[in-house]
């Protein structure tokens, strides 16, 4: 590079790190209107919130009481982590006093938690699931916080938070943090996806990748083959064809965000679906699927429950689960070809032969 290119270059360089989250998400909108201004310091609030959970998984394996157990249960009936419970209550402290969301509502609780009337109330409704994938969090490997923000629609004066149960078009942001070798935040306004590296010398998220997009067809195949005797016969037809095909491969972390991390940006498919004896699958839909297939579907990606796009899902309850493929659209699609190759033939088995 001749001399004469370094003040450019320097430049850019400069620009590029003044490009911090709450700044991305102004230009994004391209305003400085209340509900930007908003946007913008949710996002920031979020950052704070992962800068807490990255600080502590950091420095987990040296600290008492950071890993393992609680001893207790979720409403889910799954085992909690101490890990669980304290970025819980990060996500709750960063925005209880913030004076931008009404209510909060987590994986780890059973009922939504609502802003103290002695603190400012704002108008949006943070979903969130604070550690993703905590299997991962005692052997140091990577974990992930998913979220999602909604406006509060009607008053949900009894507290039932019923304006919750809507389809998952009705997000206006949604993101996730991976906590791996740099801790990492993706997120979406319906603009485009953008991500941000966490630099620990400026404690600040940075813009490292704008407008992602998902290949629209990859060679990675990520599920758990292990409940490949729990799956329907379409799903297990679908993993036989990718055995028997050149071309792929798989790859499976245990942990949701890592694994679709990798996906936006190499392309494949993602799969948890449900089987035989549960057919709603393990991962729920507004702290997870919704979220991330907002995320992958400004991408250019698909994300599906099977026969219904996950966005067009409305959940029954707070903790409903969906079956959940998502990813690069071919992928998808050719994971739901099969789902609708079965129930074709289930429906002309059903159908009393011509005589
Ligand atoms: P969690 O939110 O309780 O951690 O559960 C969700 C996680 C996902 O991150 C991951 O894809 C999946 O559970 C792994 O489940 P399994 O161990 O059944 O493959
Ligand atoms: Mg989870």
């Amino acid at each position: 590079m001749s001399d004469a290119d370094q003040p450019f270059v320097q430049e850019y360089a400069l620009d590029r790190d003044c490009t911090t989250l709450s700044r991305h998400v102004l230009q994004q909108l391209h305003s400085f209107s209340a509900e930007a201004q908003d946007l913008s310091a949710i996002m920031n609030r979020i950052a704070l919130a992962a800068k807490l959970i990255a600080r502590r998984l950091s420095r987990a394996g040296l600290m008492e009481g950071v890993l393992g157990f609680t001893g207790g249960v979720n409403v889910q009936g799954e085992s909690v982590k101490k890990m669980d419970v304290y970025a819980n209550e990060v996500f709750i402290s960063v925005f209880k006093q913030s004076g931008l969301v009404c209510r909060m509502a987590s994986e780890e609780m059973e009922d939504p938690y609502y802003i103290p009337e002695n603190c400012p109330i704002g108008r949006y409704t943070l979903l969130y699931d604070p550690i993703d994938g905590s299997s991962n969090v005692d052997i140091n490997l990577n974990v992930g916080s998913i979220f999602a923000i909604r406006q509060q629609e009607g008053s949900d004066e009894d507290g039932t938070a019923s304006d919750l149960l809507q389809n998952g078009r009705k997000q206006i942001a949604a993101g996730y943090v991976v906590y791996g070798p740099s801790t990492m935040l993706v997120y979406s306004i319906g603009t485009g996806v953008h991500a941000f590296v966490l630099d620990p010398s400026l404690g600040e998220f940075i813009l490292a990748s704008e407008n992602i997009r998902v290949p629209d067809h990859g060679p990675i195949y990520s599920v758990n083959e292990g409940n490949f005797w729990q799956w329907e016969e379409s799903i297990r037809n679908y993993i036989r064809y990718v055995h028997r095909h050149e071309g792929y491969t798989a790859r499976y972390g245990g942990a949701l965000v890592g694994d679709i991390h990798r996906i936006l940006f190499q392309g494949g498919v993602f799969l948890y679906p449900g089987t035989v004896k549960k057919p709603e699958g393990k991962l729920r839909l507004l702290y997870e699927s919704a979220p991330l297939a907002f995320l992958l579907e400004q991408a250019g990606g698909r994300a599906s429950a099977g026969t219904q796009d996950i966005l067009d899902v409305v959940p029954k309850a707070l903790h409903a689960r969906t079956p959940l493929i998502i990813g690069s659209k071919d992928d998808v699609s050719l994971v739901e070809s099969f789902i609708k190759e079965q129930s074709r033939e289930q429906t002309a088995n059903r159908q009393p032969s011509a005589v």
